[in-house]
Parts: C-alpha cells; structure tokens; sequence
C-alpha cells in the first residue's frame, strides 16, 4: 500500500471539494474534508473496479448514503479517473448541466451506483445490492466460475443512522447474515444542529452487535487500520460488518474542524487560505501529481483485472451455454411477455386474488423477478409458486423474500436490488401503509428504477378493520409523485393487463392498487380493450348515440357504476374504467376525446378524495370520500360513506 500517494489523494479530495463548494457558494465540505482518507484507501485500494467500465457487472458497489458528502464521490471518481465527472463538471458543482449535481444522481454519472441525500436510505439500498449479490452469485456461479463475486461498501453518517430506515434494513441485513456488506461509520458526532449529544447518545456499536453485524473500530486516519479492518470484515462471511470509523468533521481545517460549521457552508475565502497553509495545498482546485501518477498505473491494474474476469466470464459461457443465455435475458432490461391467467365474464375474484395469478404468470416467464412483501404474503396475495423458493441465508437462489414488517426498508431494499442490475423487484403491502415505503417510492421515481408496488385492500371496502387500515387519500397521493404509474384495475381481467404493463417498461415504478373484496368480471364494449387500456382508459359500457354523460370510475367503482347505469335506464350512459389517470392525461388530445367526448358531461366515482378529478367533473359531479372511514362490514362502511350505486344515480338523475 502505498501510504504516501494514498495522502496526496485525501490532500486533492480536500482541496477539489472545499474550491468546488466555495465557487458554488453552496454545498457541504465537512464529510468529504473528514472522510477523504477512506474515499482514498476505497477508490485507491480497496475496492475492485475499474472507471474505464463502469458498468461492469461484477464491480464493487459504493453508496455514499450520506450524500450530502457529494463532493467527497465526485473529487474521488475525478481522481480514479471516471470520465463522466469532469474537471469542468467540479467547477460548475450544484450547476444546472453540471454532473456534479448538488446530491449523487443515479444515471447522471457512470460511477455512481444510487441517489443519496435522503438519509439513510443509502444504507438500505446497499442492503439490496448485497441480496441481488448473493441472489446472482447463487444463480449463475459454479464450482470453477465465480463470474458474481463483490462487495457492497456503504458510507454512512451519524444522520443515516439516526434515521429509522437504516436500523430496519440493518435489522433485515443482520438477519439474513449479508456477509458482503460492509459499512464504514463516519462517526465524527456532529450533525448540523451540533453535537450529537443534543439527540443521539445511543451506543451504535452495542446496536448494531444486537443486530447479528459484527462491529469493528478504527480510526479514519490511519490507512493501514482501515486496510485491515476491511480485511476482517471480508472475513466474516456470515454477518454483515459496521466499521466505525472515529473522524473529524472539516479536518484541515484550522478554524472549523470539529464544529458544526463545517457541515454545510462553504468555508469563505479566509478559512480556505487558512487551510491551504494548514495542509500544503498550492492553489486552485489542486490535485497532487501523485494522486494522477498513483491512480494512472493503478488504471493499468484495474484493466488487467477487469480482463481476467472477462475471460473467466467467456469460459464460464462456454461451459455453460444455458446459464450464459439466462444471464443475457437477465441483463437485458426487457421483460418477457407472459401467458397471463384468464377470466370469465361473471366471475366473482378480488383483484389482489387475481393479481397474484398475474404475478405469477409473469414471473414465470422472467425468472429475474424477485420480491415479497412486508409480513402480508397472504393478504397481499403476493407469494410465488413453491419452485421460486424463499431466499434465505440457506437458500440464497430463493426468490420470494420475507421482508417483515419493514415496508420503508422493503422499498428501498428494491431499490437497491433494482439498482444492481440483473433482477427485476417488486415489494408489497397494504395501500394505506403505502406512506410507510414513500420516500423510496420516490426515489424509485427519481432513479428510474420500475419496481413493482402491489398495494392491496385499496379502499374503504376493506371494511371491518376501519378507518386506520382504510385508504382515503392515498391513491391521489401516489398519483402526484412524477414518473409513477399508478394503475387501479377494476376487475380481475385487467387486474392481468395492469401486470403486464408494469413489466413491459422499464423506466418506472408502478404502483399495482388491488382490491381485498371481490369484483364480478364484467364483459367490455371495447372489442380492442386489451389494447386501449394502455392508453389509461377505455369504455367498458358505450352509449347508444351521443352519450348524455359519461360516468369515468377506476378500480372496484366501475363495477358501482355500471350498477348505477343500469338504475338509471332513461339516460344514454357511457362508462369509462380509468386504469391510470396519469397515463390518460399524457395522451394526445384524439386519443383523450375519444374516451372522453369534451363537452359531454362526465361523472367521477372514485372511493377517495376528489383531489384531481376536478380536471374531468365539476365538483357536484364527483362522488368521492372526503373524511376518513368507519369500522363495519364493507357493505355497510359504503352506505355510511356515501360510496354506492344508488349516491350515483341521484348524481347522475340531477339536471
Ligand atoms: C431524510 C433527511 N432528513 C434531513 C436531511 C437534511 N440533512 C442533511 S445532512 C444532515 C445532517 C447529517 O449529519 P451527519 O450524517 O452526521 O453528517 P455530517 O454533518 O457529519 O457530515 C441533515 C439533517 C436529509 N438530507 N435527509
Ligand atoms: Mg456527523
């Protein structure tokens, strides 16, 4: 190891981000200024990759959770030699066009492997990229191959592990002994509002042993005690490790170090002189020959063995031309098209019952389909034929996953298995817990990844369990996070449609809302609907002529409403099942006013808050729930509520 380049490339991760936050007048230098030393060691020694192919498949995993650090992952892939952040791209740092974004973004720069900024939901993504590991290396590994073999190295901060998100996908990694996640503490006990003695005084160490991790101690600075401490946990192979590495906010910085100050501001033009006196930095956004000339042979290095692997991956393919094709298909980021269960027109099925058929038609046809749900696999109905098998420390080939009841740490874990590349996630838990996983279902949104969200007992027809499990709010709520499908199927048929349209993109989570009541089949007057429903929405009942209003439901209220259109036979009636409001609303205006004459009257029903609607109905015209429910049979809650066929008619009868 060679200590002396290992310095000068901390001194140049000082020095690029404490000049790169100051020109922008914004960002954090504290992480990256205490944390430069592991960035160093990491990128310099520890880690196996290679910048000249940053997607290469079997590559060590870095998440910097605490991604307020940005600075620290963008000076460190400058240096390592990642093309994509540029010199150009620190000097514009938190610039529109810079790819040195003001936290990491997934997808804006080859090197880096998920957003952060969010706390702690870094370390939860770094847990799945440790399952889908484990999951691939079990697939695909023989005896003589081990073509899927690397770490997952995660940063985190006295913030990330504050954060409950990151004691629940602790608690699922010490569980499931994820002996290849390996996470460094940057425990400098300073958060912005000060020391962490203001809030959080809890022994991390005793926490996370209690976890089932094994806990290391060191020092940040001290290269050769980092060395060996990742040697230790490399070694532990049935826990996961914590490296709680002692640090110093700022460090170099001789009037901030060690305060809170340093976390979030840029340091000023003084401290910056003042700093560079401190630690020899000769001018502007410096980085020390030796730092080049160091990660220059190293690059030799990494291009050797990246090719060794390759050719283990040709022989590999060779001898195993079956697991070679799996592979591909894997990689592909397509979905294979399934043969999806059928229906019959009267069929009595709730559509979480037929939505489980659907899951596992698709998953029969993509092998890479891996998920589970948080303690609901019955509820939700989403378990996987008894072949798939449950992954588990024994069987880590499983694919059903037993999340417990960890619906944020659940999401993020799919994230992260989404993020790896390989499989393909889905998650799952009752739709009003859905606020539970959303931050990560946004993240899903930001980082483009199409995890499948099964939310099932979607409405106040849940019944007896009352209001605390009844959604009210929720699916509007969904509906307004950008780049999220939200699909409500209606009955069992669609149910299957709503499946396969969740797998055949990839560049989206969807969120699946199901019923936990039974739906009766209903036939569709669309002969094309199979296809049209990819539109958002399609008429399931046409009028004869020009209609005199159309009645647009989602979910189990288009059963409501043709049961209202049958009570009101004076009216020519039109009844439009709205798969994805969204999805409609981004279709061009022909295709729209097709389904939707404008100026015909249209009615919404929709068992939750209006909120959106508005769009398609004047305010009387919409039948929704505005308050939140009561505890009673279904039937009952609905008549109490308002939520029934005959509330309909006397909307659709008002002149
Ligand atoms: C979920 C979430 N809550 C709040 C914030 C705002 N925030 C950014 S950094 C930070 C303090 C983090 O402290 P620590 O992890 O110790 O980082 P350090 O100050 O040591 O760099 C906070 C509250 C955030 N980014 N994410
Ligand atoms: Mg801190």
């Amino acid at each position: 190891m060679n200590i002396k380049a290992l310095e000068k490339i901390a001194l140049s991760v000082r020095a690029l981000s404490i000049d790169a936050i100051q020109k922008a007048n914004s960002g954090h230098p504290g992480l990256p200024m205490g944390a430069a030393e592991l960035g160093a060691i990491l990128y310099g020694e520890l880690m196996r990759h290679d910048p000249a192919d940053p997607a290469w498949a079997d590559r060590d995993r870095f998440v910097l959770s605490a991604g307020h650090g940005s600075m620290f992952l963008y000076s460190i892939l400058h240096l390592a030699g990642y093309k994509d952040v540029s010199m150009e791209d620190i000097k514009s740092f938190r610039q529109i066009g810079s790819k040195a974004a003001g936290h990491p973004e997934y997808g804006m720069v080859a090197g880096i492997e998920a957003t952060s900024g969010p706390l702690g939901q870094g370390v939860a993504m770094a847990t799945g990229f440790a399952v889908a590991e484990t999951m691939l290396a079990a697939r695909f590994n023989t005896a003589e191959h081990k073509v899927v073999d690397h770490y997952t190295y995660v940063l985190a901060g006295d913030g990330c592990l504050m954060e409950g998100v990151s004691a629940e996908a602790s608690s699922f990694a010490g569980h499931f002994g994820l002996g290849k996640l390996i996470m460094y503490y940057d425990s400098n006990k300073i958060t912005i509002d000060g020391s962490t003695d203001l809030s959080f005084t809890e022994d991390v160490a005793k926490r996370y042993e209690s976890y089932g991790w094994q806990v290391l101690r060191g020092s940040m600075y001290d290269f050769a005690e980092i060395a060996k401490l990742t040697e230790q946990a490399k070694a532990e192979t049935g826990k996961p490790s914590i490296i709680i590495l002692t640090s110093v906010i700022g460090k170099g910085s001789p009037g901030k170090e060690g305060k809170a100050d340093a976390h979030g501001a840029p340091l000023g033009a003084d401290e910056i002189a003042a700093t560079r006196a401190n630690l020899g930095i000769p001018g502007d956004f410096y980085v020390a020959p030796e730092a080049s000339e160091f990660f220059a042979a190293k690059r030799a290095e990494w291009k050797k063995a990246r090719e060794g692997w390759v050719s283990m991956f040709d022989a590999w393919s060779k001898a195993n031309p079956e697991k070679r094709g799996e592979w591909d298909a894997f990689h592909s980021g397509r979905a294979a098209p399934a043969a999806l269960p059928g229906f019959k027109a009267g069929e009595q099925i709730a559509t979480r019952t037929a939505g489980n058929k659907a899951l596992v038609a698709v998953a029969a046809a993509n092998a890479n389909l891996v998920g589970g749900s948080a303690d609901l696999k019955g509820p939700n109905a989403v378990g996987l034929p008894a072949d798939a098998g449950t992954w588990t420390r024994e069987n880590r080939a499983g694919r059903y996953i037993h999340f417990g009841i960890r619906e944020f740490a659940m999401a993020a874990i799919c994230n992260g298995i989404s993020l790896h590349g390989g499989l393909r996630a889905y998650c799952s838990t009752f739709m009003v817990f859905s606020d539970y996983l959303r931050p990560a279902l946004r993240l899903s949104a930001l980082m483009k990844q199409p995890v499948v969200y099964v939310l099932t007992h979607d409405s106040i027809f849940v019944g007896e369990d009352g209001p605390t499990h009844q959604p009210i709010e929720n699916v509007a709520s969904l509906r307004i996070i950008p780049n999220t499908r939200v699909l409500r199927p209606a009955d069992a048929e669609e149910t299957a449609e709503a499946w396969a349209m969740a797998v055949e993109q990839n560049e989206a989570p969807v969120a699946i809302a199901l019923s936990r009541q039974n739906i009766t089949v209903f036939p569709k007057a669309d002969p094309d609907w199979k296809n049209t429903i990819r539109t958002g929405a399609y008429v399931v009942k046409q009028a004869e002529g020009t209609p005199d209003a159309v009645i647009i439901a989602t979910g189990s209220e288009v059963g409501l409403a043709l049961e209202a259109a049958e009570k009101a036979p004076g009216k020519k009636l039109r009844v439009v099942s709205m798969l994805s409001r969204e999805l409609f609303e981004s279709q061009p205006a022909a295709i729209r006013d097709a389904i939707v004459p404008p100026g015909t009257r249209a009615i919404v029903c929709e068992a939750g808050v209006r909120s959106g609607w508005e769009r398609w109905a004047k305010p009387e015209d919409i039948l929704s729930i505005e308050c939140f429910g009561e505890s009673g049979p279904a039937p009952k809650v609905a008549e109490h509520m308002g939520m029934t066929a005959d509330a309909l008619v006397k909307i659709i009868n008002r002149a």
